[in-house]
């Protein structure tokens, strides 16, 4: 293959910059330069690099300024919840320390930061009375970002659903207090935020949650129950989507984080590549594919028989709202085999036991999750635009005895992704930013804080935040546009 031309693929105006990135700490590293590699992997201008977080696994101050209780709060609080029973009271108080965080980010040189907003702090019961000293805390984020120069995208709603909600996503009012709440929020932020998504994962707060049980609320209910929560999940998102669309100006982007299963055919024929398309429209056919679509494809309906969730009129149409993008999350793949006497032309195949994986025993690693990912999607639905709105790993972070802190897994890891990153953008998918996962460690759900998934370190008795090597090489890529 040719090499790629740096032509098509310029470099930003940092990366002229490049000989002045200095060590955070470690310094003197040179990762894989473009300047010793002709052949290295460089974006295209005007590439969006960023962070996300969310904000009950980063912002503590979990009474302050009125907030009221969400349903994490109370799960966390419920004995044998999360690990060691580990809450997001404090976090990492970025509640207080946003103006810190600010400077991190504006460190590593980032366009844009993926953040979320607490829905209990805007309306403390979840609907009726916001509360104005919400309102100003995330007003203060928004300037406090723009005034270093990083463009906000904001995620509405990250699981934190407010706890005086009746029934919470079993009661189709949540869907419309979602809804409000968008309308709501967006006009205040609306004329300095252009970028919203309004969910994220709904298979983590609505199976995860009231069918597996291992999340907020942890119940486990019935199919019947589960679809019908699933059904709220994805409708309010369309009737946000509505809502933003109508309180915002023109030129206000619209879309969701979603984390699809990616399928990745078990190997790159014409047949298994068409077998990976089918798997991800009809295993995701409860939450994307609707919003794409409109409607439930008939397999799904199918499938769910009596259990299938109860469709209102218009309720389709919300659903399927036009978006201005489509933001995929994006750790790990599964297997897809073509199989003509499989009911619908495939199979999805187990990961060996000997598959590797990092520290999260889930994040099984396979860089190419990051391109069929993003290209199934695609390849199906033609979005405008793409963005990986969560890519990242858990790490077993080493800290040395002069305080470095090094995790070279995670930068193999994420050296690797955006290998895969680079191959979709090469071949013309309209892919215009990927967001790190995460700025920070934090309070990783379930996990509680024995996951870390920042790239950089929180001492969580001190709160004290420290660039681990991974930012360091992070900065490297973002200053040069390119995979280094
Ligand atoms: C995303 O979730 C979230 O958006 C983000 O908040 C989170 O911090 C990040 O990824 C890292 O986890 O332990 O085998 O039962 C990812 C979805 C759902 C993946 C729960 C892990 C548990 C698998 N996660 N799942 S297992």
């Amino acid at each position: 293959m040719k090499p790629i031309s740096r032509r098509l693929f310029g470099k930003t105006a940092a990366a002229t910059a490049a000989a002045a990135v200095s060590g955070i700490s470690f310094p003197g590293l040179a990762f894989g330069l473009p300047e010793s590699n002709p052949r290295s992997l460089s974006f295209p201008g005007g590439f969006k690099w960023g962070c996300a977080t969310a904000a009950y696994q980063i912002e503590g101050g979990a009474k302050d300024g009125g907030r009221g209780p969400s349903l994490w709060d109370v799960f966390s609080h419920t004995p044998g919840k999360t690990h060691e029973g580990d809450t997001g009271d404090v976090a990492d108080d970025s509640y207080h320390r946003y103006k810190e965080d600010a400077q991190l980010l504006k460190n590593l040189g980032v366009a844009t930061y993926r953040m979320s907003i607490s829905w209990s702090r805007i309306f403390p019961e979840g609907k009726g009375e916001p509360n104005p000293t919400g309102v100003d805390y995330y007003s203060r984020v928004v300037d406090e970002l723009l005034a270093n120069n990083i463009t906000p995208y904001i995620t509405l709603f990250h699981w934190d659903t407010p706890a005086a909600l009746p029934g919470g996503w079993q009661n189709r009012d949540t869907s419309k207090a979602f809804a409000e709440y968008a309308a709501y929020i967006t006009k205040k932020l609306g004329d300095r935020v252009k970028h919203w998504m309004t969910t994220n994962e709904f298979v983590c707060f609505t199976d995860l949650g009231y069918f597996e049980g291992t999340f907020a609320p942890g119940l486990h209910l019935a199919p019947a129950q589960r679809n019908q929560v699933r059904h709220h999940a994805i409708l309010a998102h369309g009737l946000a989507v509505q809502a933003i669309r109508a309180s915002t100006p023109s030129g206000t982007e619209v879309g969701l984080a979603e984390n699809t299963v990616v399928f990745c055919p078990i190997m790159e024929t014409p047949e298994h590549i068409e077998a990976a398309q089918k798997a991800t429209r009809l295993e995701n056919g409860m939450f994307i594919t609707p919003v794409l679509e409109g409607k439930y494809p008939d397999e799904y309906l199918q499938k769910e028989g009596a259990n299938a969730p109860k469709v209102e009129p218009g309720d389709m149409e919300a659903i399927g709202s036009k978006l201005d993008f489509v933001g995929i999350n994006i750790y790990t793949p599964s297997y897809v085999r073509a199989d003509s006497s499989a009911p619908n032309g495939y199979v999805i195949e187990n990961n060996p036991k000997s598959y590797p994986h990092m520290f999260s025993p889930w994040i099984q690693i396979a860089p190419e999750c990051l391109y069929w990912g993003l290209r199934n999607v695609h390849d199906l639905w033609k979005v405008p635009a793409l963005y990986v709105t969560e890519n990242g790993t858990s790490s077993d972070d080493i800290i040395r005895a002069d305080g470095r802190i090094e995790d070279t897994d995670r930068i193999m890891y994420l050296r690797n992704h955006l290998t895969h990153l680079h191959r979709a953008v090469r071949e013309g998918y309209p892919i215009k930013g990927y967001f790190l996962w995460s700025l920070l460690d934090n309070f990783e759900w379930a996990d509680g804080y024995s996951k870390r998934f920042g790239i950089h370190y929180v001492d969580f008795k001190t709160l004290k935040r420290t660039p681990k090597q991974s930012a360091e090489w992070y900065k490297t890529a973002i200053a040069h546009n390119a995979v280094v």
